[in-house]
């Protein structure tokens, strides 16, 4: 496998989603911080990994994953199974429901701080 970087901030909720997701599944991964105070995610270079200027990125070789819950997603996934993320249909459509309840919750607090 490529080696894995994770570009994000320590004190981003999704950054730290995807960072602790790859730990939990024992991906070593390079963590890689973005200035996000001095406007690193709205230099070109960043902006080729995501045009949105937004962290996490999960970057594998030529594979480049933007958003929390995708990355999530695609780390349960690739590995052999688990119950944070059962393969079975029904228990993981409650888990999809949750993680989109608390995306929406997460997306409503961002608007009351700004
Ligand atoms: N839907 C995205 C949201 C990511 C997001 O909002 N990241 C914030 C930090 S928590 C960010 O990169 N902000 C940069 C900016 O606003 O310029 C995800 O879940 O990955």
């Amino acid at each position: 496998m490529s080696s894995v970087k994770i570009y994000g901030h320590p004190l981003s909720c999704p950054s730290l989603i995807a960072h602790s997701v790859a730990d939990y599944f024992g991906v070593k991964h390079d963590f890689q911080e973005v200035d996000l105070i001095s406007g690193a995610q709205f230099k070109d270079d960043y902006k080729k990994l995501n045009p949105n200027s937004r962290v996490p990125v999960y970057e594998e070789g030529e594979f480049v994953l933007c958003e929390a819950l995708a990355i999530a997603r695609y780390l349960a996934d690739r590995g052999e199974g688990s119950s944070l993320y059962p393969r079975e249909l029904k228990k993981r459509a409650l888990i999809d429901m949750h993680l989109s309840i608390m995306n929406d919750m997460r997306m409503h607090q961002m608007n009351l701080n700004y």
